[in-house]
């Protein structure tokens, strides 16, 4: 009885540690279940681009199969740091000269002058003319965005160029199905109401209509040729920069497009197009002549001291 009593206030002080415990870890559960809570109301759609690293399955892809899948930033601990390559195969590029073009003050005033009222036209057309466009010039666009600078000259860029008129009908039945939940619940009121004025809608009929359907993939890693992965530093404001060429060579030859993203419609596409797991959909673009009866919203451009800060 007596050592029982002697031990009475140990016995105290190690149930106040359990409870304490036991009451600490009870909050931590809340805290994490609010956030949870919070977070899906705040987010109230998920792309499903960001969970897509499923393989595509055809004979052309199969080596894929043999690849773990997930970008660096989302790799777990049982995959091997086997599968990356750790130094960039070209550590002795020579370096050369370069050669400048140079002009003189007036013809770089006029130069910019008359770029900037070409690109000063340039309107997101959604009534695109079903005319043919040389394939040529779609080459030669696209050539252009290839030259856009890349994190690491990684050129983690894939343009997929579609003319077949059922694929480009398949493209259309995928993106108008997503866009239709888009539209009436995943974008939400203020969204759908924020668009208004650019009349858009689920229903895309460019996407049959137009000659070329430029879907842009970004590479968010590379794959080498003896199948080890390379990093792709930066690869989405890369392939950004790439589009934002590939618009200006598009005005530069008078065609039109409009640039669009379409939600939760990447991993259908990358899988009718049998893309690999390393490539994400960032934009797709129709293409061709505008339509003759072609309207655009009448919208203004911000003046030059509302977007420039000079320091
Ligand atoms: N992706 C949809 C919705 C859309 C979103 C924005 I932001 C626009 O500027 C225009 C449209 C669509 O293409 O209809």
């Amino acid at each position: 009885m007596a050592v029982f009593s002697s031990l009475t206030p140990v016995f105290v002080a190690v149930l106040c540690v359990i409870i304490g415990f036991l009451f600490k870890s009870s909050q931590r559960r809340e805290t994490r279940s609010k956030q949870q809570r919070s977070d899906q109301t705040a987010r109230p759609w998920v792309d499903e681009d960001l969970q897509d690293d499923t393989e595509t399955s055809s004979k052309h892809n199969a080596v894929w199969t043999l690849i773990l899948t997930a970008p660096i930033h989302c790799r777990g601990s049982t995959e091997g740091d086997d599968d990356w390559i750790d130094t960039t195969e070209e550590e002795n590029l020579p370096h050369i000269p370069y050669t400048p073009i140079q002009y003189s003050a007036t013809e770089m005033l006029e130069r910019s002058e008359k770029f900037y009222s070409l690109m000063n036209l340039r309107r997101s057309v959604r009534f695109i003319s079903p005319e043919p466009v040389p394939k040529q010039v779609i080459d030669n666009v696209i050539r252009t965005a290839g030259t856009a600078p890349s994190g690491g000259h990684t050129e983690p860029w894939t343009f997929v160029v579609v003319s077949d008129a059922d694929v480009k009908h398949k493209i259309r039945e995928i993106i108008e199905e997503e866009e239709e939940i888009n539209y009436k619940q995943r974008m939400g009121d203020k969204w759908v109401h924020d668009l208004k004025k650019l009349r858009t809608n689920w229903v895309k009929e460019y996407l049959d209509v137009a000659p070329y359907l430029i879907l842009v993939f970004k590479q968010t890693y590379g794959i080498l040729p003896n199948g080890k992965k390379k990093t792709h530093y930066y690869n989405e404001i890369s392939v950004s920069i790439s589009c934002g060429i590939l618009l200006a060579a598009l005005q530069n030859v008078g065609l039109v497009t409009v640039t669009t993203t379409p939600l939760n419609c990447g991993p259908q596409l990358r899988s009718l197009l049998q893309r690999p797991a390393n490539e994400k959909l960032l934009m797709l673009l129709p293409v061709g002549y505008p339509a003759s009866d072609a309207e655009v919203p009448d919208l203004k451009r911000k003046d030059l001291n509302d977007i420039m800060v000079t320091v």
